[in-house]
C-alpha cells in the first residue's frame, strides 16, 4: 500500500519564495481546487492520503516534497535551503514519525528535496541554491549502510534537479537538456521536454503510472509516443509559485502492518 502526504494550499501562496519566475497573482481558489484534483489523482494512483491542515504562515508549505526525503528502510527530514521555509519541516517529522526512522540534515548542510531523484538505490542531488555539499554528504553518509549511491549533480537555470529531470518508467528519464547534464546519470535512456516547454520536465510517476501538468502538450506527446500511461492535471496555479506535480506530495510504501 503506498501513502501520500500532503498539505492544504496556504492563504498566503501569494507570499512564496521565486527564484526563475516574475512575481503574479496566484488565484487561492484556482489553486485550491486544483490541488484537490492533484490529491484524487494520488488516490485514484492507489495512494492512500494523508492530506495535513494548510499552515496560513507558511506560505509555500504546500510544496511538502521539499521537506523529507523518505525511503523503504528509513527518511530523512531535509533542511530547506530558503530561511522562510525551515520551520515547515516541524510537521512533518509529527507525520512522518509512524512510518520510519527519521534521520536529519544540519547545518551547515541544506537541502530541498526537490533536489533529490531517486532511481532504484541511485539517488541523484541537485547542487544548488537549496542545496549545498554539506547536504549531500550527510545524506550520502546516512544512507551507505543501507547499500544507496548518492552523487551530486549540478543544475543550471532552473529551482531544483526535479525540475529539470524526473523518472517516467523504469528505464526513462524526462529531461531538460539544458539545465543539466545528461551524461551524470549513467545508463538510462531519456525523452527530451520539446524545447518550447522547458518547464515540462517535472513529471510524478506512481506505480504504472505519471501524473502530467496539461500545460506541456508537446512534451505530452513525446510521453504518449514512448506509450506511457498519462494521468493529466491542471497544474497552472501552483505553477506560478514554482511548484509542479513532484512536489505537493511525499510518497511511500506503507511499512504499518495494521
Ligand atoms: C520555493 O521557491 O521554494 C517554492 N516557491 C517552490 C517550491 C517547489 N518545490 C519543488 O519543486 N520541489
Amino acid at each position: 500500500m503506498l501513502i501520500a502526504i500532503t498539505r492544504k494550499v496556504s492563504p498566503n501562496i501569494s507570499l512564496c519564495e521565486l527564484t526563475h519566475l516574475e512575481r503574479q497573482p496566484i488565484n487561492y481558489e484556482n489553486a485550491t481546487r486544483q490541488h484537490q484534483e492533484y490529491e484524487e489523482n494520488l488516490a485514484k494512483s492507489g495512494c492512500n492520503l494523508i492530506s495535513l491542515a494548510a499552515e496560513p504562515d507558511l506560505p509555500d508549505s504546500v510544496f511538502v516534497e521539499d521537506t523529507a526525503v523518505v525511503f523503504d528502510e528509513l527518511a530523512i527530514i531535509t533542511l530547506p535551503g530558503a530561511d522562510s521555509r525551515k520551520p515547515e519541516t516541524a510537521s512533518i517529522v509529527e507525520a512522518l514519525k509512524p512510518h520510519r526512522k527519521l534521520f536529519f540534515i544540519h547545518e551547515p548542510g541544506t537541502m530541498d528535496g526537490g533536489d533529490v531523484l531517486k532511481v532504484a538505490k541511485r539517488i541523484f542531488v541537485g547542487i544548488t541554491p537549496r542545496t549545498n555539499l554539506e547536504g549531500i554528504d550527510q545524506m550520502r553518509n546516512i544512507l551507505r549502510p543501507y547499500g544507496y549511491s548518492v552523487q551530486g549533480v549540478p543544475v543550471h537555470g532552473c529551482l531544483h534537479l526535479k525540475s529539470a529531470v524526473t523518472q517516467v518508467r523504469e528505464d526513462y528519464l524526462l529531461i531538460n537538456p539544458a539545465w543539466v547534464d545528461k551524461s551524470k546519470f549513467g545508463r538510462m535512456n531519456f525523452i527530451e521536454v520539446d524545447p518550447a516547454e522547458p518547464y515540462g520536465a517535472n513529471a510524478l510517476m506512481i506505480g504504472g503510472k505519471v501524473i502530467y501538468p496539461s500545460a506541456y502538450h508537446k512534451t505530452r506527446r513525446r510521453l504518449e509516443a514512448h506509450g506511457i500511461d498519462l494521468q493529466i492535471v491542471d497544474a497552472s496555479e501552483l505553477a506560478k509559485a514554482e511548484g509542479g506535480v513532484t512536489c505537493c506530495s511525499l510518497i511511500f510504501k506503507s511499512n504499518l502492518t495494521t
